[in-house]
């Protein structure tokens, strides 16, 4: 089993009950043990051009999700996408770089897979290219590993988010802390 990190986010419909529904899903995957879920944090959208489209998106609610699995990165991947697709995910029209930013129902991304680096083609890039740079990601991945090394940056998960310069306000706190538990 490898320890896996995931990152969850959600800004289209009920984006609570959507990342509830996705840990569920999570849960009774056959090969994947759940392990823990971070606090929520409510952030401020990424999106490609900022000064033409800031202000039309929601904003995200955004979490990590620690698993253990026996699954290679390819079908762990796969079997992501089956839950993005089941929870209403539907891809738009346009550009990888239009859809890298679109408004998203559930969007569920690999952040680390033990410590593997792996460049497997455009959509299995591990660690995730962006973990470093985002603080909706490196906020949450704190609370569950503070201590955590990128294998490939050799920095913690703690002194990433220390050196961490991103704009982008992410905010914790109105959740209950076990948001997954029912
Ligand atoms: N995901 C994106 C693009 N922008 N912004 C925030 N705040 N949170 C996200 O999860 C996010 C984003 C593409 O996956
Ligand atoms: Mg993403
Ligand atoms: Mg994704």
């Amino acid at each position: 089993m490898t320890r896996v990190y995931l990152s969850l986010g959600s800004n289209v419909g009920d984006r609570l009950a959507v990342l509830r529904s996705a840990v569920r899903r999570l849960y009774g995957l056959q090969a994947v043990r759940f392990v823990d879920a971070s606090p929520l944090y409510d952030s401020e959208p990424w999106e490609s051009e900022p000064s033409q489209t800031a202000g039309e998106q929601r904003w995200y609610l955004n979490c990590v999700v620690a698993i253990e699995t026996s699954l290679t990165p390819r079908a762990l991947l796969a079997e992501l996408q089956t839950i993005e697709s089941a929870l209403g995910r539907t891809r738009p029209p346009g550009t990888p770089e239009a859809q890298r930013f679109a408004p998203r129902t559930l969007d569920i991304d690999i952040l680390l897979y033990g410590d593997q680096v792996l460049s497997a083609g455009d959509d299995l890039q591990i660690p995730h290219l962006f973990l470093a740079e985002r603080g909706f990601v490196l906020r949450p991945l704190a609370d569950l590993a503070p201590e955590l090394e990128h294998p490939a940056l050799y920095r913690s998960v703690r002194e990433l988010l220390a050196e961490l310069v991103d704009e982008h306000d992410v905010r914790a706190g109105v959740y209950p802390a076990r948001w997954f538990e029912d």
